[in-house]
């Protein structure tokens, strides 16, 4: 296996989770390289359930887990999870586990002003998942963060965290808070330091050595294209960018290291949080898809929207982010049903669109054009080769591929790690 980065090819939640950890067990370094304890992946291994929500899939096979400089670090929330994984009977230390140094923290701060902002937009808000990931971004690119390497330095952090603590206040004033407490922060920072300190190095240089002894690396996308901060559907976005040029950037690495990129792929769609969705269907149909495919968030537990596989866009996905090919999951969802659709262009303003518009209110306002296939009735839950596929839904799986210009590489037919069906 040479490198391989794994990305959402729609709105997050296509199955990262389980393909990641598929992979991680032929891998030699597991690397997460943007976005948060926003990202929620599940991983089912025999009987035990991990839900991950920082840390690298890798971590619950033993391989070398890390988190790249593109992410945005809750110290908190990553004792939490190391706590809750040891719980489970996952080893993490210092051997198999790396944290950049350069990485930029998440603190109090940005969950408030996350939450207060969400408050204060009604029916306008995000649906953020309220960790702070965006204010975190902002003041990574504000050039106020305080990162993962200015722990170890926290008697001399004084002007950043003026600077850093000047902004909030300012921020918290218009929505009539009090100022940032700063010695309790700073408490709090001394307190959680040497738990994150002791993971902390220049990943970028571990990643090096660790490529020149031959090591295969898997990059380990979170969310989905569609949540991209630039080709998503902004501002119904996260705040970084989930295409796989990031695998890159996110982790110190050069883009000849990206490899395979594979794309994960729902045979429907769905997403989380506001903001358009041509295929949403909000009938008994899009009830059912929801209740099969369990669609409820990991983080937050908030019900996912559901609807039709839209092809317009998942081509779109895959191009902008170089797909080479996908991985086809939770095709065992739409089983005995007795027609699917599958969307094949937009109708908008009289005129059929083949890529999804960039501006808001387009966006919101296209029409998807379907075409009609006949379901399948009997079961592809399991499957675990071709052979044990309903005709029809070979069918289906091959039009998906057709019409998004893409080559399915493998398919998941059940959460089991085991339950893939390679294909050549
Ligand atoms: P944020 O919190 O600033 O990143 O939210 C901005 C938008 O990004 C969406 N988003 C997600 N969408 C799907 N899955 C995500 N991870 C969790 C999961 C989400 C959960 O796997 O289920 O548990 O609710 C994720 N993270 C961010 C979010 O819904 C906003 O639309
Ligand atoms: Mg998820």
């Amino acid at each position: 296996m040479a490198n391989v980065t794994v990305i959402g090819a729609q709105w997050g939640d296509e199955g990262k989770g389980k393909i990641v950890d598929w992979l991680a067990s032929r891998a030699d370094a597991v690397v997460r390289f943007q976005g948060g304890h926003n990202a929620g992946h599940t991983l089912v291994v025999g009987d035990q359930t991990y839900k991950l929500s920082l840390l690298p899939s890798g971590i619950v096979t033993g391989t070398l887990s890390i988190i790249g400089n593109g992410v945005v670090l809750d110290p908190w929330a990553l004792k939490a999870e190391v706590e809750k994984l040891s719980g489970q009977g996952v080893k993490i230390n210092p051997d198999n586990f790396a944290l950049a140094d350069n990485c930029p923290l998440i603190l109090p701060l940005h969950r408030d002003l996350d939450g207060l902002r969400e408050s204060a937009a009604g029916a306008g808000k995000i649906g953020t998942t309220g960790r702070g990931i965006g204010p975190a971004y902002e003041d990574k690119v504000g050039r106020r963060a305080i990162r993962v390497c200015d722990l170890a330095h926290l008697d001399a952090l004084d002007a950043q965290f003026d600077r850093l603590c000047a902004h909030h206040d300012a921020l918290r004033a218009g929505f009539g808070q009090k100022p940032v407490d700063r010695e309790a922060l700073l408490a709090d920072l001394r307190e959680i330091a040497p738990f994150v300190l002791q993971f902390a190095q220049p990943v970028w240089k571990r990643l090096q050595t660790v490529r020149k002894a031959g090591a295969r690396i898997l990059f380990e996308g979170a969310q989905g294209v569609l949540l991209d901060v630039d080709h998503g559907t902004y501002p119904f976005v996260t705040s970084s960018n989930t295409v796989s040029g990031t695998a890159a950037s996110g982790s110190g690495l050069g883009p000849s290291a990206t490899g395979f990129v594979l794309g994960i792929v729902k045979a429907y769609t769905t997403r989380v949080g506001s903001g358009p969705f041509p295929t949403e269907l909000s009938d008994e149909v899009g009830q059912r898809l929801g209740e099969r495919g369990h669609e409820f968030g990991t983080v937050t537990g908030r019900k996912r929207r559901c609807g039709w596989f839209d092809a317009v866009l998942t081509r779109q996905s895959c191009a902008i982010s170089g797909v080479t090919g996908i991985a086809l999951t939770k095709l065992d969802v739409l089983d005995g049903f007795d027609k699917v659709k599958i969307c094949t262009g937009y109708r908008l303003r009289g005129k059929v669109l083949d890529y999804y518009p960039a501006h808001a209110a387009d966006q919101a306002e296209v029409e998807p054009i379907y075409e009609e296939m006949d379901g399948w009735h009997g079961t592809t839950a399991g499957a675990r080769s071709w052979a044990d596929l309903p005709a029809q839904a070979i069918k289906y799986i091959q039009r998906v591929q057709e019409l998004i210009e893409t080559p399915v590489a493998l398919v998941s037919t059940s959460p089991e790690r085991e339950d893939t069906i390679l294909v050549r």
